[in-house]
């Protein structure tokens, strides 16, 4: 465990070598990044380092590491379980990675791309469309999270189903492990079986057992058919069997599946301005499906139409609109995007970012929210997001017109409770795609099998002995190191 020093550590060491642009601790510097997205957690911190070069990293690492500092990495600061944000103690370096933010190189004959871990995700799609192909991964938070907090947390987002999520697209991946060492494996090796998968290791460990410098993406092909619609619906179940029989009929051209109930779309337009309703006709639920291929012509276009014409007329789909062109197309993925955002100006909710299998979905969603809203009576519950991936965004708001901050203080415990012993009874995990971070660190330890948490407990143990990187993130203390 680290050393409970108070003794400040000769700082100014660390300040010669990153330079002004490199070092702060001014107040009003590190402020808005000592708060995490969700506004739950305030920390403090020694200083805020930002190096700009693989070498600076290292030399941070090395510090701390002497030093037993902890080090919290961070990149767009938006995690969804305060994952990038120190702890109160005021002990931490707060390691921005912002100033890594060069693409090293496309190599376009092998569709990948070296990035550094302070890349921000327009910027990779931007350069990846410049030279005619696609980085397929996206989320709402796309013009803040870096590339680094992407991979470190194995981010998801609305265009997993082709793909896969941030692990499927990482080919390659430079790292600065606990004791300063490097790790460099950007090679886009296609096949690699020299042991564990360390690459994968340190793709969704939020930090704990090294700081990502840089990684190689995968690339796809650019598309050149691109449909997008706005379909309404009667149930989950309905939505799920849409996107089966789209399956059947378009092929894996499914790129986005969307699932969006009325409650989430009312609390859009009431937030964000500019946005409207897509369909004349109201709906318990929607789904914006994105669909696309890389020819030229518009089959894709044709055939999906054609399908939901079928399913109107089978009565299985209630109304839909199909984009007429790109600006459209931008304004039903905006209305999806704005959700999050939408629903923290309305308040805080306790929220779960659930998976279960794709299949039991449909019924998790209905079954589970009558039981929270039986459970606890006047709350609401809205369960939007990535269907087709067997992943919904459950959120519980407070009861119309109670204080929401303090709904959530009081009776924000029980309700989370409540819903991941649900999740667990349907054989499901209490973190789809946001990590674990601080916020699920209890319900975490509280719900997960003993050998599960060995194993993490013990490859942290190996690579960062004095628990130096993200300390109280992910990792629930074993019992024999849990403080008095
Ligand atoms: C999304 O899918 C994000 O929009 C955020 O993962 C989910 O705010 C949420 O609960
Ligand atoms: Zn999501």
């Amino acid at each position: 465990m680290m050393n409970k020093s108070d003794a400040i550590p000769p700082l100014e060491e660390l300040a010669a070598i990153l330079g002004t642009r490199g070092f702060s601790r001014d107040p009003d510097d590190m402020a808005p990044w000592l708060t995490d997205w969700r506004q739950r957690y305030q920390g403090r911190a020694l200083a805020m380092v930002s190096p700009a070069t693989l070498a600076e990293v290292v030399a941070v690492v090395r510090f701390a590491a002497a030093h037993r500092l902890p080090i919290v990495p961070q990149g767009g600061n938006t995690s969804m379980v305060a994952g990038a944000v120190p702890d109160d103690s005021g002990r931490a370096l707060l390691l921005s990675m912002r100033r890594m933010n060069k693409i090293r190189s496309i190599r376009q004959a092998d569709n990948a791309m070296v990035v550094e871990a302070g890349v921000i995700l327009t910027h990779v799609h931007e350069a990846a469309l410049e030279v005619g192909l696609r980085f397929p991964l996206s989320l709402g938070a796309k013009g803040s999270a870096t590339i680094g907090g992407l991979v470190s947390t194995n981010a998801g987002g609305t265009q997993v189903l082709r793909f896969g999520p941030m692990r499927a697209l990482v080919l390659g991946i430079e790292a600065v492990l606990p004791d300063g060492s490097v790790i460099e494996s950007l090679a886009s090796l296609r096949k690699d079986n020299r042991g564990y998968d360390l690459r994968q290791l340190l793709c969704g460990a939020e930090g704990t057992l090294g700081v990502v410098t840089a990684v190689t993406l995968r690339l796809v092909p650019v598309l050149r058919q691109r449909v997008v619609a706005w379909v309404g619906l009667d149930s989950p179940q309905a939505a799920l069997d849409l996107l089966r029989r789209l399956e059947q009929r378009l092929g894996d051209s499914v790129e986005g599946f969307e699932l969006v109930p009325d409650i989430a779309l009312e609390l859009v337009l009431r937030h964000i301005p500019g946005t409207r309703a897509p369909l004349a006709t109201d709906c318990p639920w929607y789904v914006l499906v994105e669909c696309g291929a890389v020819t030229a012509g518009d089959e894709l276009q044709m055939a999906f139409g054609a399908v939901l014409e079928d399913e109107i007329n089978a009565g299985r789909v209630t109304d839909a609109m199909i984009a007429a062109n790109g600006a459209q197309a931008e304004a039903l993925w905006h209305l999806r995007d704005s959700i999050s955002e939408a629903e923290r100006h309305d308040g805080t909710a306790a929220k779960h970012d659930v998976s279960v299998a794709v299949s039991d979905m449909p019924r998790f969603v209905m079954e589970a929210a009558a039981a929270v809203e039986q459970r606890f009576p006047g709350v609401r519950v809205i369960a939007f997001g990535h269907l087709g991936d067997g992943n919904v965004h459950f959120n519980v708001r407070a009861a119309l017109g109670a204080d929401s901050q303090a709904w959530l203080v009081r009776e924000g415990h029980d309700v989370t409770a409540f819903v991941d012993d649900l999740v667990v009874k349907a054989g499901g995990s209490l973190s789809a795609e946001h990590g674990i971070g601080q916020i699920k660190l209890a319900e975490f330890a509280r719900i997960s099998e003993p050998a599960r948490l060995n194993m993490l407990r013990a490859i942290k143990q190996a690579l960062d002995p004095h628990g130096i990187m993200n300390p109280g993130k992910l990792l629930p203390l074993a019992p024999e190191d849990s403080i008095p």
